[in-house]
């Protein structure tokens, strides 16, 4: 084998270079590698099984693909050792590679790790999505605020294969062609490959020459320019919809096409394939693929009923915000064909149910893209026990009544073989040693490392692993960004979008606490380094002021050199999937603050238990799951529970939370006041800082200050355990050892279970 990859590779960059690949740079030895792998992953055939997995969603946070796809074809230390033997670097050739930007948060990392659990199970299931070409946008610091630039990720070798395919989408007045572009996604353990299906316009537009502002009215040319373009107008919001209904038109008829390859007529949709809605971005493919269905001789029940079986909707989000409704007009606008259909499917449903709170039309004509999933799909889904059951009792209650049988729970995974595996080969090296490789196809089989929880040695080379990998980190961020850590220090991260919900706000309350304490002569035990990665979407101005607040914080401190030994603060810029897989292998300390009822699930919150960190958090989301599997000694929990949450957002019981009556706390006044002290406002803008002050006493719609105090106090306590090295080292293998449970196979085994039967 090692020696046709060796052939393969000289012919490859023989061809394209002249060049044998020992004199190649790593940029040549890149894209020969991306040739390479390319090809072994398209040679492969997709898996067989009688019904097949459509994944519909706006993002797939892939990350950089070289190293996983070199895993999983089987042949990436044979790569690694070819190119030592050359005297070259697979990580210095890894790097040239541009980190794909077709999502932003956790439910696009999602989408990625689904992906390759699919595949690597040898399951039947494509992603369909768009091809963004500019991405979300790409993070920089100027002024110690954030600025947007555009991120063009494509590069003239990439990933994409073309697959000669073209699909006509009709606007009402126009009709564009969506091209098709297909990225190959190979199984580890298994000899097949999947795809991921990106659809774009025929020639998309160049690049906005300042910031991320272009021509939002230019379908044609920018409908793929980036991710979720900024809907703070009508013009925005309306390429969202023209985004959405290009996505899944084309999507639907290339199922169709693909249903009638296989020997299948439209009778036979629902037995053959099954789409799933990630979110409800996808949700217009229920009426455009009934739509279809009737042009092709389906009757409207028939139709209906095809779809309804076919068809599944997994929510991600409690946030009323999030939780996407559309003017009928602006789908009058879009794709005026769907218009009846949606009428149709809103009379049908006040049939079944004439309570209002379920219509998929209110009263001022606007469409609840939720409501039309729930009742037309099989399938509900929340992503944690916790967020399933709120779904339930809360937030969708009458649909529950309505469809009890419909709900299920599916808590979220994340594939261990990019997010330990590849991420964290001495880890990962560590445990091989000790239990075997076997933990790999099932993931279970970690806890064996349970036997050692008492074993000093093995936990002393636990934390020389951490150690190492925590120096690791501090090379690259030198590199980066010029910032140099102690990495003796704990590295205390929290990584996620910028929400307020998330309470980054609270986190940097902390900072402020301590900075406070160590300017009083009160040193900590061990220096803390608190570390945040985030991008704020660029019309929410209260997140962008959380992220001058923690730059301010972080110019602040470093430049004090009586309070920097102990505490610093550092923001990464452009926070991004590489940069993740450079820092969980090293955080010591799990940040899962979110205001309990708030957070879905959390997924970074489990590729850091996976990689050894500890988690400090609330009972929110998966954190709860986590809780129960690894034991209190194992986490520090902290907060107000979600029911009492959800009960001071309630007008009712005249309990309604004031943030008001908090901030007179003697321990939380100063903290907040300190956004105003002369210290920072010599470093920050006033407006900035003052409107976030203003804020945060006067309305902290989130209820930062409601568990401000409990927080510092958990967290002060958390890092004088982190003193005891042996002790802490334990609660490092309990969390890696628990991990297993969320392994995203296991979250695709349940979905292929209850939801999808796919073979
Ligand atoms: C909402 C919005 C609002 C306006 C700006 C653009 C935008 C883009 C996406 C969304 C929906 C976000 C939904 C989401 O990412 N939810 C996360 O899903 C994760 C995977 O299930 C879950 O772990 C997180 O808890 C949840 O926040």
């Amino acid at each position: 084998m090692t020696m046709d990859l060796r052939e393969h590779l000289e012919q490859i960059t023989h061809e394209r270079f002249g060049l044998a690949p020992d004199r190649c740079g790593s940029r040549q030895l890149y894209e020969a590698l991306l040739t390479l792998t390319s090809r072994l992953a398209a040679e492969r055939p997709a898996p067989a099984g009688g019904r097949k997995l459509y994944y519909f969603s706006a993002e797939f946070l892939m990350g950089k693909l070289l190293d996983n796809n070199l895993l999983a074809l089987g042949i990436r230390e044979q790569v690694r050792d070819l190119l030592s033997e050359m005297g070259q670097d697979l990580n210095a050739v890894e790097d040239q590679e541009p980190e794909p930007s077709l999502g932003n948060g956790g439910l696009g990392r999602l989408a990625a790790c689904f992906l390759d659990s699919i595949a690597a199970l040898g399951l039947p299931g494509d992603g369909v999505g768009l091809n963004y070409h500019y991405g979300l946008f790409h993070q920089k610091f100027v002024d110690n605020k954030q600025a947007e630039l555009p991120d063009p990720w494509l590069e003239k070798e990439s990933w994409l294969i073309p697959a000669g395919k073209t699909f006509p989408v009709s606007f009402g007045e126009r009709e564009l062609k969506a091209v098709l572009w297909d990225v190959a996604i190979p199984g580890a353990y298994n000899d097949k490959a999947n795809r991921l299906h990106l659809f774009d316009v025929e020639e998309p537009g160049d690049a906005p020459e300042k910031g991320i502002d272009f021509d939002k009215t230019d379908i044609a040319h920018h409908l793929t320019s980036f991710l979720y373009p900024d809907d703070g107008d009508e013009e925005g919001r309306l390429l969202r919809v023209y985004q959405q209904y290009f996505m899944v038109s084309a999507g639907a008829q290339l199922i169709l096409q693909e249903l009638e390859e296989r020997g299948y007529g439209p009778r036979e949709l629902a037995d053959r394939v099954i789409m799933q809605i990630n979110d409800t971005h996808p949700s217009m493919v229920i009426p455009e693929m009934i739509r279809l269905l009737t042009a092709r001789g389906l009757t409207m029940d028939e139709a209906v009923e095809q779809v309804r079986r076919a068809c599944a909707y997994t929510n991600h989000t409690i946030l009323a915000e999030a939780l996407e409704k559309w003017p009928l007009a602006f789908i009058e606008k879009v794709a005026p064909q769907l218009v009846p259909i949606i009428r149709e499917l809103d009379k049908r449903a006040r049939k079944v149910c004439p309570d209002p709170q379920v219509a998929i039309l209110d009263e001022k004509n606007v469409v609840h893209m939720a409501h039309m999933d729930i009742h037309y799909g099989c399938s509900v889904n929340g992503v944690a026990a916790l967020h399933t059951e709120i779904l339930k009792k809360a937030e969708l209650k009458p649909f529950y009544e309505l469809y009890p049988e419909k709900f299920n729970n599916k808590t979220n995974g994340v594939t261990l073989r990019r997010w330990l595996e590849a991420c964290n080969p001495a880890l990962t090296e560590l445990i091989d040693k000790h239990i075997g490789p076997g933990w790999r196809q099932e993931p279970g089989k970690l806890e064996d490392l349970l036997a050692y929880s008492n074993d000093g040695e093995v936990l002393k080379e636990l934390l020389v692993v951490k150690r190492s990998a925590k120096e690791r980190f501090c090379g690259m961020l030198e590199e980066a960004q010029g910032i140099r850590l102690n990495p003796d220090s704990i590295f205390d991260v929290q990584i996620k979008r910028l929400h307020e919900y998330k309470r980054q706000q609270m986190n940097a309350l902390y900072v402020i606490a301590k900075y406070l304490d160590i300017k009083a002569g009160n040193t900590p035990e061990s220096p803390v380094t608190v570390i945040f990665g985030a991008k704020a979407a660029p019309a929410y101005v209260m997140a962008k002021h959380i992220i001058h607040l923690i730059l301010c914080l972080q110019k602040l401190i470093e430049s004090d050199p009586e309070v920097s030994p102990w505490l610093r603060v550092v923001m990464l810029e452009n926070y991004n999937v590489t940069w993740a897989e450079r820092l969980i292998p090293a955080a010591d300390v799990s940040e899962q603050i979110s205001l309990a009822s708030k957070e879905a699930s959390g997924t970074g919150n489990m590729k850091l238990m996976a990689n050894g960190a500890v988690t400090l958090g609330t009972l929110d989301g998966a954190n709860v799951e986590i809780a129960q599997l690894v034991g209190p000694e194992n986490i520090f929990t902290f907060g107000k529970h979600s029911g009492r949450v959800i009960h001071l957002y309630d007008d009712k019981g005249g309990e309604r939370y004031r943030a008001l009556d908090y901030y007179h706390s003697p321990g939380v006044e100063p903290l907040v006041d300190f956004l105003l002290s002369p210290e920072l406002l010599s470093i920050g803008d006033p407006m900035s800082l003052t409107a976030l002050w203003r804020d945060m006493k006067g309305k902290d719609w989130f209820m930062a200050l409601l568990d401000v105090e409990e927080y510092i106090a958990v967290k002060d306590q958390a890092f004088r355990q982190y003193a005891g090295r042996e002790a802490w080292a334990r609660k490092m293998l309990v969390n890696i050892a628990k991990a297993g449970y969320f392994s995203s196979d296991r979250t695709i085994e349940q979905y292929n279970e209850d939801v999808w039967h796919l073979s």
